[in-house]
């Protein structure tokens, strides 16, 4: 067959506060699945989030050295079952394999802003030339996080918001913020990701506020039942869709379809994926999604970069070679 694989794990310092609330983590431990057939090779990244993914990062590994024996031995895989990032990492491995990914890609993402990070010259050199924006509200008082939108809005006349609230509020509180965002704003306002703790509550919020409202955590959720269909998600305007979370390319791209057949727009996310799967969804995003921007502005979280590293980033590149390799056939 010549066929052969190894299996990477990485660690890579993180320091995840500005995006995961709670879920404080100082090191991110990942994989990386490396396929080699004749001259050819392809890599893919399986990354278990912990707090989002319901595999665990042993479970990916092990369930990741099957799939890859199965692979070196010509064995069909498509009767797998398999976890959301192992079945991600995977085919883009394969995908990389035969040369199916896009080589080209956007990597202008969406900057990521938290109320801390705003007082920085470089955030506010960046926002000067940016149209579009995330901004992570749910963390303070309501009414100040709306002040802050206010603010930034004011300060840059040509940039229109996602927001991302993480399920932080009740309605009664995201009506507290939506109140204290000036009219005039509520239309520059592209999205707000999951306001409430409970959907039905986003759903009305988003009715009476008129504020689009996206799915993210609703999404990854739902996409777990086997019976799964996309019209338990009617009502949002978009889907903000973590393929660590989802599972295979060819998953994601049904979904896709899927969602634009339904009306629905979509934009690819990270689940913090290293350099590597960064540039790979950055890829992805370019050839499944060409006129959305995707929110991989993740990068900067961490203090090093694997293996590939994403233009126009200064930070230290660490190899694969480096990383200890758990698996080789
Ligand atoms: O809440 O969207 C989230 C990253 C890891 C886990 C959860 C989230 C995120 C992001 C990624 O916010 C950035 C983005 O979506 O623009
Ligand atoms: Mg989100």
């Amino acid at each position: 067959m010549g066929r052969s694989a190894r299996l990477f794990r990485y660690r890579l310092p993180i320091n995840s506060g500005s995006v995961l609330r709670g879920q404080q983590c100082v090191e991110r431990v990942g994989y990386v699945a490396e396929l080699r057939h004749q001259a050819r090779t392809g890599c893919g990244e399986i990354a278990p989030l912990a707090g989002f993914s319901v595999e665990s990062t042993e479970a990916a590994e092990l369930q990741a050295i099957s799939v890859l024996k199965h692979w070196v031995d010509g064995q069909e895989m498509t009767e797998m079952t398999l976890y959301p990032s192992v079945a991600f990492g995977i085919s883009m491995a394969l995908m990389c394999l035969s040369s199916q990914l896009p080589s080209q890609a956007s990597y202008h993402t969406v900057p990521l802003l938290s109320a801390g990070s705003m007082t920085e010259m470089a955030t506010m050199v960046a926002l000067a030339e940016c149209r579009l924006a995330k901004f992570k509200v749910g963390r303070a008082v309501p009414e100040q996080e709306a002040e802050q939108v206010n603010q930034l809005l004011c300060r840059y006349p040509h940039l229109r918001l996602r927001l991302d609230a993480n399920r932080a509020w009740s309605l009664s509180q995201a009506h507290d913020f939506s109140r204290h965002l000036a009219p005039a704003h509520i239309s520059r306002i592209v999205f707000i990701e999951e306001p409430c703790q409970r959907p039905a509550d986003s759903l009305t919020f988003s009715r009476e506020t008129g504020l689009a409202l996206a799915w993210d955590e609703t999404l990854q959720h739902a996409a777990r039942a086997p019976d799964f269909r996309l019209n338990r998600l009617a009502g949002a305007q978009t889907l903000v869709l973590k393929p660590t979370l989802i599972g295979s390319v060819q998953r994601c791209a049904q979904l896709i379809g899927d969602a634009h057949a339904a009306g629905m727009s979509v934009v690819i996310s990270s689940a913090l994926e290293s350099s590597l799967g960064l540039t790979q969804l950055a890829r992805l995003s370019h050839g499944l999604l060409p006129e959305s921007l995707p929110g991989l502005d993740t990068l900067h979280l961490f203090s090093a970069q694997l293996e590939i590293p994403w233009p126009g980033s200064s930070l230290p590149v660490q190899s694969l070679q480096e990383q200890t390799q758990v698996w080789q056939s």
